[in-house]
């Protein structure tokens, strides 16, 4: 079964769309699989964002992820990645597909809510950076059965 990263950044927590990101993944029929509450250090920001070094705004980028604290998840399914990143849009909010949290919350590319895994890979990554393995629970989703085939 697939893993993704799925944080919700700074603005999401102050303005309170916590509850709406988990609740969209819990209805899209995705199982939680860790979660922490945290301010993010610099070092921990450098390293997740290490693909953006150089870039116009990596450095603003890491003011804003440690400004305040993040609500960082891990996410389970069938082809989780993928999934996650449709319900949560494209990056800049103005070509995110209307239903979607960053068309629905965000008009700019900067603070658009969450941050989410792009690939499998990376997925893989992310989750080893943001947790330890005894911080991912093995539960058994009731629901599964009709929702996976
Ligand atoms: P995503 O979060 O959709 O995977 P990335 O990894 O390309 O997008 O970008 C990471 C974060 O960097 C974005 N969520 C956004 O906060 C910021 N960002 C990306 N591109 C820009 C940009 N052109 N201008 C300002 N901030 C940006």
């Amino acid at each position: 079964m697939e893993r993704t990263l799925v944080l919700v950044k700074p603005d999401g927590v102050q303005r309170g769309l916590i509850g709406e990101v988990i609740s969209r993944l819990e209805r899209r029929g995705l199982k939680l699989t860790a979660a922490k509450f945290m301010m993010v250090s610099l070092d921990l920001a450098k390293a997740h964002y290490a693909e953006h070094v150089g870039k116009g705004f990596y450095e603003p980028l890491l003011k804003f992820i440690t400004s305040g604290p993040v609500m960082a998840m891990v996410w389970e399914g069938p082809n989780a990645v993928a999934a996650v990143r449709q319900t949560m849009g494209k990056t800049n909010a103005l070509e995110a597909a209307p239903g979607t949290l960053r068309h629905d919350f965000a008009l700019q590319t900067r603070f658009n809510i969450t941050h989410a895994s792009d690939c499998p890979e990376n997925g893989i990554k992310e989750i080893d950076l943001w947790f330890k393995p005894e911080e991912l629970v093995e539960w058994q989703h009731d629901l599964d059965k009709w929702i996976l085939e």
